[in-house]
């Protein structure tokens, strides 16, 4: 038999020459030791000499059974993958620190919501709701917000979405309504999307959805980063002070960068250019230090107010407008920390609802009581057993013992002959304790029954008080939306059946509604059920309302050739940070380009692969001959169409200006001269609302 050199080995991937990596990693993580030396080894620990070439019978022979170390790396990979989320699949997670500034200590003995100053280490993982794992990040969808606080009492989750209410009452309609929303099953589309039949098919019959309908038509689903979304805790829970003496309480987070959206053809265009738009945005504003904060607020309110409310707050499907119960802000959150390992964090934290502290306490609402049973459940699935609060991300930070033992995946090694309590023979093991969590001993009897609360009947006095706070250009929004989605419905019934909802809510909007979609009239509207209330407008909740008056946290483009002027690039950067953006430098070619005066900038991104659509406002500055070349090229053309098209604001030169005409700009108040800098960054901190209205014909 021939003797055969084995090609490859480590001969083959030399080491790289940088300092090894920490000897351990993972936050908490740290069973998984990194050999000193950087030997390759298999999970036993058997150090591998050759990682390139199975186990062979001669050089072009069958593989051998025998290739245990093939067989151990192929069946990890095999089982890389596990369930993904059966909805909220695609998120993003990052760790920070909570921080309470305000005592509730009046309200609760929850110490996360008493110590004021005290620095609780979170991880907040924030999704969309429909697509799978790999969908793009700029669908028309909820956002999910959930925050796992590691508070020295015990995890508090509190697992909420960028919309303040819910499409159903009832958790037991939750399967139905997120079979409605997937893709079809039949034909395995649309992905992320609500434009289609089975959605508004369940939509139509559920006439309680249409008050989150309304959010979800409104910019509110196409946020312009998961740094400028609101966060909700949706329900109302239950505090419980040292007395016992119980609150109701809303949570709220409130972004310290305000609210900003894109707009619709933005969103669509973005999710082409950079399906990991929002994943990207919050990578690199973690990794260049500028850490998003939200404020925590809560809505207090006592039994006795609730009885007066003109609504019913168990309902998830009513907010309670805060001109109604004011937020009081309590603390701050910041995210200062991207993850080890996307995997090992944010594909295998688990939140769930029912993960509270002693102090806090649920309430009746009965989407909240099935969510209750829900995440727990699904977790045995998804992360194989009842350890997964084993897995660093999960586990709590304060101490933690109790009786349970083995199952799948245990990890710790209980020692003693003790697991059961009461016992007599281990003075040491985990025992009851007086003050830990007891439940509100609220009195809720009642004939047991499928029953629908009365005061759960409204359906549409607060989908329609939405629509009314919004501001003109937020009301053309939603009715474009509502045309695009139900024009995607083929069956004429349904969308007769939504239009039909929406005349309970304004009847101009309905009217919008059916004639984008080519209906002949108004079609009927099913009974109401309940008589409608009018509802005063709450400017709290638009999205216009809460933007403020700044660049801080987000991007501007800068379009430049060779042959651009430096001084007036060097003062739109400048001006740029001054104002707390960030930049990119986006020429025809990547590399450098030179500049007039022979120096050199370095390019962040080639034009046809950075689109106008990943900044919030551009600046073009270009020689007069790149500016003629420039109006050959399409990507040009679009960068510059768009950015006006999208209403953002406009700097360009003399040299630019051949470009902006064959784009067909218009000039108004956001194009600006690229030497205006004051004029530049004023108009881009916030939309050219006014010139949507000559742009685009909105329903
Ligand atoms: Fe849910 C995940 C938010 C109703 C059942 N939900 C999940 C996540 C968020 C929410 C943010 C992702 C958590 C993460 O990042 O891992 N869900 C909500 C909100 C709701 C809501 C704000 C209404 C107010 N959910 C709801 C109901 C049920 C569920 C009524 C079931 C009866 N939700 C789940 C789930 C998920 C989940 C199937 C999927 C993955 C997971 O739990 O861990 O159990």
């Amino acid at each position: 038999m021939t003797k055969t050199k084995a090609a490859g080995g480590n001969a083959g991937t030399p080491a790289p020459a940088t300092t090894p990596s920490p000897t351990t990693v993972g936050n908490g993580g740290e069973w998984h030791q990194q050999a000193l030396d950087n030997t390759l080894s298999t999970n036993q620990g058997l150090p591998i000499a050759d990682n390139q070439n199975s186990l062979r019978s001669g050089p072009r022979g069958p593989t051998l059974l025998e290739d245990f170390i093939l067989r151990e790396k192929i069946t990890h990979f095999d089982h890389e993958r596990i369930p993904e989320r059966i909805v909220h699949a695609r998120g993003t997670g990052v760790h920070g620190v909570f921080e309470l500034t305000k005592s509730l200590a009046k309200y609760t003995r929850a110490k996360i919501l008493t110590e004021v100053g005290e620095q609780t280490p979170v991880f907040t993982r924030f999704s969309t709701v429909a697509g799978g794992a790999g969908s793009i990040d700029t669908p028309r969808d909820v956002r999910g917000f959930a925050v796992k606080l590691y508070t020295k009492e015990g995890n508090w989750d509190l697992v909420g979405n960028n919309i303040p209410v819910f499409f159903i009452q009832d958790a037991i309609k939750f399967p139905d309504l997120v079979h409605a929303v997937k893709m079809e099953p039949d034909r395995g589309f649309p992905q992320a999307a609500t434009a289609h039949d089975t959605f508004w098919d369940f939509i139509s019959l559920t006439p309680e959805s249409m008050h989150m309908v309304m959010w979800a038509m409104s910019d509110r689903t196409l946020p312009r980063s998961l740094r400028m979304i609101e966060g909700f805790g949706v329900h109302s829970f239950r505090l419980i002070n040292e007395e016992g003496q119980s609150a109701f309480v809303k949570f709220h987070w409130r972004p310290a960068l305000g609210l900003q959206s894109t707009i619709w053809d933005e969103a669509v265009k973005i999710a082409g250019a950079d399906p990991d738009f929002h994943r990207r945005d919050m990578f690199e504003a973690i990794s260049s230090g500028a850490f998003p904060a939200w404020d925590l607020a809560v809505q207090l309110f006592t039994q006795e107010q609730a009885d007066g409310f003109p609504f019913d707050h168990l309902d998830p499907t009513k907010l309670i407008p805060e001109e109604l119960i004011p937020l009081k802000v309590i603390g701050r959150m910041t995210l200062n920390r991207w993850p080890n390992n996307f995997f090992a964090e944010t594909e295998q934290v688990a939140f769930c609802p029912s993960h509270v502290v002693p102090g806090i306490d649920f309430s009746n609402d009965p989407l909240l009581q099935g969510r209750l049973f829900s995440y727990l459940d699904t977790q045995l699935s998804r992360l194989g057993g009842p350890n997964f609060h084993q897995i660093p991300v999960n586990a709590p930070k304060c101490p933690f013992d109790n009786h349970q033992r083995d199952g799948h995946m245990q990890m710790s090694q209980p020692v003693g002959r003790v697991a059961y309590e009461p016992n007599s023979l281990s003075a040491d093991s985990p025992r009851e304790r007086a003050d830990g969590f007891h439940s509100m001993p609220a009195e809720d009897g009642g004939a047991k029954g499928r029953i629908r609360a009365e005061s759960f009947g409204d359906h549409y006095s607060q989908a329609r008080q939405f629509f009314i706070s919004q501001t003109a250009i937020e009301q053309a929004h939603m009715a474009s939306a509502l045309v695009f989605e139900l024009s995607k419905v083929e069956h004429p019934h349904i969308r007769a059946a939504v239009v039909g909802h929406l005349r309970h809510i304004d009847k101009a909007l309905a009217t919008r509604v059916a004639s984008g979609l080519g209906m002949d009239g108004l079609p009927d509207s099913p009974p109401t059920g309940t008589p409608l209330r009018q509802f005063d407008p709450s400017p709290a909740l638009q999205i216009i309302g809460k933007m403020k008056d700044t660049l801080e946290g987000r991007a501007v483009g800068l379009l430049v050739s060779d042959g651009s002027d430096r001084a007036v690039v060097a003062a739109l950067v400048a001006a740029i940070a001054k104002a707390g953006a960030s930049h990119k430098v986006i020429a025809p070619h990547v590399g450098d380009v030179v500049l007039g005066d022979k120096s050199r900038l370095k390019v962040d991104g080639q034009l046809a692969g950075t689109p106008s659509v990943m900044f919030d406002a551009v600046a073009i500055v270009l020689s007069a001959a790149a500016g003629a070349e420039l109006c050959k090229e399409a990507a040009a053309v679009d960068f510059v169409r768009d950015a006006f098209g999208h209403l953002k604001a406009i700097a360009a030169d003399d040299g630019a200006q051949a470009l902006l005409d064959k784009a067909g700009v218009v000039k108004d108040a956001g194009v600006v001269g690229a030497a205006d800098t004051r004029q530049f960054i004023a108009a881009a901190k916030t939309r050219q609302w006014a010139r949507e209205e000559s742009l685009r014909k909105l329903a």
